[in-house]
Parts: structure tokens; C-alpha cells; sequence
């Protein structure tokens, strides 16, 4: 496990249109998911850095793609969450937009974590989410986040339901909590493999 690399991280730029991407070189990791899953507080457990990724009590706060660096040529990124049903409609647009230009386009994009919290189903976007990625080939990971909110046997039946609905050979999920961080030595494996 390489999992040192992921405490250098450091923070690279914001995007809020895909002119403002970094250079579309080398390998990237992303993590999506509606507003409040814990994507941001996903990548603080990652990165072991507690204020690297803002995380907010206002869900809907993450409204850029933040670009973070491991080393030259790889790179973490949050994703603006979406589905936060206080957000105006056309800012909703703007933020599907923007992730789907980032996750049909971008070349350096190499596996994609779709972060959820375990007490919600997948969303319409989540599932749209899926299948841009699927016709791209590139691989998923979804994070049944804020599993320390269920029991264990609630958690592992939530897991169940979500395996039953994801056949497909490039999606795998696994139970997670950014809190209590559990789940981590899964993330780090499927990190490695991806960058
Ligand atoms: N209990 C629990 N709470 C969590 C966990 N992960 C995140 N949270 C809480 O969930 C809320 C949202 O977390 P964020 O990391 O900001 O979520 P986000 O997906 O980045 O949200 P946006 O940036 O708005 O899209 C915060 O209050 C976190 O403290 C977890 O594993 N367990
Ligand atoms: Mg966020």
C-alpha cells in the first residue's frame, strides 16, 4: 500500500468551466455524488488533512471542481455535488454541465468514486452518473458513505441492495465512513490501481 503518497497531497486549482481544467495530462481520480454524501469528507480521510477539501454544513457548497496534486502527473477531484433541492434550477444545470463535460471528455480521468450516503438510495443523477462512465470504460467505486449512521446489519443489507442493482463489471461497492474512517485500506487499493 502506497498510502503515504496520498498525506502530500496538495491543492491545485478550481474550475468553474472546463477552460480552467488544469492540463489534461497524466492520471486522475474523482469522486462524485449529490450534495452531503461526504465527498469532500471523503477526501480529508484519504489525504488525512482535515481542512484540504472544504466540508460544510450547507449542503451545495462544493460549487467548483477542485483539482488536488499527489505528484506531477496525478491528481485527485472534487466534484460539485448535486440534487440539493434549494439550489436554484438553472445553477443545477450549470453544475451537471460541468460534470458531465469532465467526466465525457476528460482523458486523464482513470476511475471515478461515486461517493453516497448509505442511508439514501442512488439517485437519478447517480445512475446517469453510472452510465456516462460506463460508456467510457472507466471504472466506478462507489462509496456507501456514513456507514457509522447504521447498524452493521443495515449496513451490509444497504450494500446488498446496491450490489444487486450494479451488475456491471466496472462498478464495485464498498461500505465507508469519512468519520470514523472505515473502509480506507479498499480505498487505497483501488486508488493504487487507478493512478
Ligand atoms: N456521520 C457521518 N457524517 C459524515 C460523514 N462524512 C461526511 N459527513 C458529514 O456530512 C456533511 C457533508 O459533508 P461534505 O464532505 O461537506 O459533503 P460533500 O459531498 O462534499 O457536500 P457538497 O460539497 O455540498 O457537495 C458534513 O456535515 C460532514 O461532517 C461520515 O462518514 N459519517
Ligand atoms: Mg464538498
Amino acid at each position: 500500500m502506497k498510502n503515504y503518497i496520498y498525506k502530500q497531497t496538495q491543492f491545485l486549482c478550481s474550475a468553474g468551466q472546463p477552460s480552467q481544467f488544469p492540463p489534461d495530462i497524466g492520471r486522475e481520480v474523482a469522486f462524485a455524488g449529490r450534495s452531503n454524501s461526504g465527498k469532500s469528507s471523503v477526501i480529508n480521510a484519504i489525504t488525512g488533512r482535515h481542512k484540504l477539501a472544504k466540508v460544510s454544513k450547507t449542503p451545495g457548497r462544493t460549487r467548483l471542481l477542485n483539482f488536488f496534486s499527489l505528484s506531477a502527473n496525478q491528481r485527485l477531484v472534487d466534484l460539485p455535488g448535486y440534487g440539493y433541492a434549494r439550489v436554484p434550477a438553472a445553477m443545477q444545470h450549470d453544475w451537471q454541465r460541468l460534470t458531465s463535460a469532465y467526466i465525457t471528455r476528460r482523458k486523464s480521468l482513470r476511475g471515478l468514486f461515486l461517493v453516497t450516503d448509505i442511508r439514501r438510495l442512488l439517485t437519478e443523477f447517480d445512475v446517469q452518473l453510472l452510465e456516462w462512465a460506463a460508456d467510457r470504460h472507466i471504472p466506478i467505486h462507489i462509496l456507501l458513505n456514513k456507514c457509522d449512521k447504521l447498524s452493521r446489519s443495515a449496513s451490509r443489507q444497504a450494500l446488498a441492495d446496491v450490489t444487486a442493482h450494479t451488475h456491471r463489471q466496472t462498478v464495485t461497492a464498498q461500505l465507508f465512513s469519512a468519520r470514523e474512517k472505515a473502509g480506507l485500506v479498499e480505498v487505497y487499493a483501488r486508488l493504487d490501481e487507478w493512478l
